[in-house]
C-alpha cells in the first residue's frame, strides 16, 4: 500500500491528548453542589494519571449563567462559585507543574447582556459603544401591519434571532439567547478589545483557545433575509449569512498576526452549521496563519434532524465511516489537521449515540470507541466522564431535571404548541422527553462520579446543582461506574483509556499515518489501516450487538507477521495463520501492526 499523500509536520498539539472540563460539573471543593477551581486543581495527579497532556477548561469567567458561562459578563474574572483569579493562577501553576498546559474557551461571537460593552450600547444610540453591537430597526409587517424584526433569521436556541429593545426602539441581533448580543465584529475596535483579551490571558500563561462559534464572527453586509427552508415557521437558519461569512479569514489572519503568532499556544476553532470539507480546510493551513485545527460537527449532526436537532435521526454505519474517511483524507492530504471528539458538554454521550449503553455492553462500547477515537489522525479531545464509559441520563427521568437553555426552549416550545392545539393544559409529551433523554445537552452535564460514596465524591452538599446520575446512586451500579472503582480494577473502561492514550504516544503510525478505509459498505465492521512510512497499523471494530467474522480484504498486505496491539476483548486475538478472518465478539475493536 503506497503512502498516497505526504507525512503531516510533526508538532506538540498534534500529539497531545486533551481532557475537557465542564466546571460546574467536575468537583465540588467547599460543598456548594457546585465544581468549581480548586476542586479542578485538587484532581490534577488524576487527569495527569490519564497521559492526556493538556485540559480545555470551558468558561470560568464571570456570567449570569444563562447559558452555562457563554453569556460573558467580564472578560477578566472569575464566576465567583468557582473562585478567584488566585485560584485560577494556582491552578495553572499546578497544571504547568504537573507538565500539562491548559487553553481556555475563548467566547467572543457574543457576549452577556450584562457586560459593560453591551449595557452602555444598549443606554443611548449614540453611545460610543453602540456600534459594537448590531442594531436594527423593526420592519412593518405588509400583511398584518404590525412591526416585526428586522429580518427571518432564526437563533440557535429557536425563535427570532433579534430581541426589541424599548428605551432605544431597536433590535438586537443575538444568534443564541437574548442575554447574548452578538458582537460587531466589522468593527475595528471590538476586535482589538478582544485581542487585548487574549493577550491578558496568554501573557498569565495560558497555553491557548478553544474558540467558540469562532465561524459566526462575520456577517453578510446588509444581513439579508434567509432562504426559505422551513414552511411552517416564519424564521428560517441563518446559516448562509452568518457562518462562514465574507471577512471570516480577514478577521482570523488579523488575530494571527496581532496575537496568536506571539505566543507557542493551542487554538481549536468550533465552527458548526457547515459539513463542508473543503469549506473548513482553509482555516488550519499552515500557510493561511489562522487557526491549527477545528471542530466539525459532521459526526455529531449524524443522528439528529438538520432543522430540529432535538430530534433523533436514524443514521447507519456506512455513513458514520464515510465522514470520518473523507476528513481522515481530505484534511489531511491538503496539508491541514483535524480535532478529534466523540463527546463535548453539547453532546449527548457516545456510548449511548453510537453504540449500545445497555448494561451488558456499556463498558466494551466504551473501550470500542476509545480504540476509534484513539486510532485516527488529529489532536484527540476526551469529554470529563468519557473515560468512565459515562452513558445518557436515566430513562426514568422527568422534564425537570433538564437544565439546558436549548433544551429548556425546546421543550417550552413544544408545550405551548400543543396547548394551544389540543387545548389541554397537560398534554402527552412523553415523546419529547424521550428525544430530551436521547440528545438533550444535559446527557454530557451531569457530575462526575469519583467514588462509591454519596453524590459519588463530587460534592458534599446535599443539593448538587444538577442530578448524579443514577449510577452513582443506584446499588446495581454505584460501584462501577466511578473513578475510585475503576482506578482499582485492571479490566476497567477508564484503564483501558489510559492504555489507548499511552499506545497512541508510542505508535505515531496512529497520529500521522494515512488513512485507507476498508469495506466501506460493511454495516456491521469499521476497518481501516493506517501507514506511516514502513509501519503499518490495521483496525479492526464489530459495531454491532452481535458476534461476527471479517474477511480481511486482500488489499492488505502483511497479515503474517501481524501483531495485536490492543483489544477490547478477552482471548489471543490472533488471525489464524494463512486465513484473513478475524473473529470478533459483540461490539469488539482490535488494533494490529503488521
Ligand atoms: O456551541 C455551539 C452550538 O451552537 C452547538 O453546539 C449547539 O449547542 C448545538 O447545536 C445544540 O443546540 C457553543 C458552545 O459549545 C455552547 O455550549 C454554547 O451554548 C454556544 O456555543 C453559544 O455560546
Amino acid at each position: 500500500m503506497p503512502a498516497p499523500f505526504p507525512t503531516p509536520e510533526k508538532a506538540w498539539w498534534k500529539e497531545a491528548s486533551i481532557y475537557q472540563i465542564y466546571p460546574a460539573s467536575f468537583c465540588d471543593s467547599n460543598g456548594t453542589g457546585t465544581g468549581d477551581l480548586a476542586g479542578i486543581t485538587s484532581k490534577l495527579d488524576y487527569i495527569k494519571g490519564l497521559g492526556v497532556k493538556c485540559i480545555w477548561l470551558c468558561p470560568i469567567y464571570e456570567s449570569p449563567q444563562v447559558d452555562l458561562g457563554y453569556d460573558i459578563s467580564d472578560y477578566k474574572s472569575i464566576h465567583s462559585p468557582y473562585g478567584t483569579l488566585d485560584n485560577f493562577e494556582t491552578l495553572l501553576k499546578e497544571t504547568h507543574a504537573r507538565g500539562m498546559k491548559l487553553i481556555m474557551d475563548l467566547v467572543v461571537n457574543h457576549c452577556s447582556d450584562q457586560h459593560a460593552w453591551f449595557k452602555a450600547a444598549r443606554s443611548s444610540k449614540t453611545d460610543p459603544k453602540r456600534d459594537w453591537f448590531y442594531w436594527k430597526k423593526g420592519v412593518v409587517d405588509s400583511e398584518s401591519g404590525k412591526l416585526r424584526e428586522p429580518n427571518n433569521w432564526r437563533s440557535v436556541f429557536g425563535g427570532s434571532a433579534w430581541t426589541y429593545d424599548e428605551k432605544t426602539e431597536e433590535y438586537f441581533l443575538r444568534l443564541f439567547c437574548p442575554e447574548q448580543p452578538d458582537l460587531n465584529w466589522e468593527n475595528k475596535e471590538v476586535r482589538e478589545a478582544v485581542y487585548e483579551t487574549m493577550r491578558w490571558w496568554l501573557d498569565k500563561g495560558v497555553d491557548g483557545f478553544r474558540m467558540d462559534v469562532i465561524n459566526l464572527i462575520s456577517k453578510t453586509d446588509g444581513l439579508p433575509d434567509a432562504k426559505v427552508v422551513d414552511h411552517t415557521q416564519w424564521t428560517q437558519p441563518p446559516f448562509e449569512f452568518c457562518a462562514n461569512g465574507p471577512r471570516v479569514h480577514e478577521f482570523l489572519q488579523e488575530m494571527n498576526r496581532e496575537v496568536l503568532s506571539k505566543y507557542d499556544c493551542l487554538t481549536v476553532g468550533e465552527m458548526p452549521f457547515s459539513h463542508d470539507t473543503q469549506l473548513y480546510i482553509p482555516y488550519t493551513l499552515p500557510k493561511n496563519n489562522e487557526l491549527q485545527m477545528v471542530f466539525q460537527f459532521e459526526i455529531a449532526d449524524m443522528d439528529g434532524e438538520p432543522e430540529s436537532p432535538m430530534r433523533a435521526r436514524k443514521w447507519t454505519l456506512s455513513t458514520l465511516k464515510e465522514i470520518i474517511g473523507r476528513w481522515q483524507v481530505d484534511m489531511i492530504a491538503a496539508g491541514g489537521w483535524n480535532s478529534l471528539y466523540l463527546e463535548n458538554h453539547d453532546q449527548a454521550r457516545s456510548i449511548t449515540r453510537l453504540c449500545s449503553d445497555a448494561p451488558e455492553h456499556r463498558a466494551i462500547a466504551g473501550k470500542l470507541l476509545a480504540i476509534l477515537h484513539s486510532s485516527l489522525s488529529g489532536t484527540q479531545y476526551i469529554f470529563q466522564g468519557q473515560e468512565l464509559a459515562q452513558i445518557n441520563v436515566p430513562r426514568s427521568w422527568g422534564e425537570e431535571e433538564y437544565k439546558d437553555i436549548a433544551t429548556r426552549n425546546y421543550w417550552n416550545s413544544v408545550l405551548e404548541e400543543r396547548r394551544s392545539k389540543t387545548g389541554e393544559e397537560n398534554p402527552d409529551m412523553s415523546d419529547i422527553l424521550a428525544q430530551c433523554r436521547q440528545k438533550s445537552r444535559d446527557n454530557a452535564r451531569t457530575p462526575m462520579q469519583w467514588s462509591p460514596t454519596p453524590n459519588a465524591g463530587f460534592t458534599t452538599s446535599a443539593s448538587p446543582w444538577m442530578r448524579l446520575h443514577d449510577d452513582a446512586l443506584n446499588a446495581d451500579h454505584f460501584q462501577t461506574w466511578n473513578v475510585e472503582t475503576q482506578s482499582a480494577d485492571p479490566n476497567s473502561c477508564l484503564n483501558f483509556w489510559k492504555t489507548m492514550i499511552k499506545l497512541r504516544g508510542e505508535n505515531q503510525v496512529l497520529i500521522y499515518g494515512n488513512f485507507t478505509l476498508l469495506s466501506p459498505s460493511d454495516e456491521t465492521i469499521f476497518a481501516y489501516t493506517r501507514q506511516l512510512e514502513d509501519q503499518v497499523a490495521l483496525v479492526v471494530m464489530n459495531f454491532s450487538a452481535e458476534p461476527t467474522t471479517y474477511t480481511i480484504p486482500t488489499e492488505v498486505e502483511g497479515l503474517e507477521g501481524a501483531r495485536l496491539l490492543v483489544g477490547n476483548a478477552e482471548g489471543e486475538g490472533k488471525i489464524g495463520e494463512g486465513s484473513r478472518e478475524v473473529a470478533l465478539k459483540a461490539w469488539e475493536g482490535r488494533i494490529y501492526l503488521l
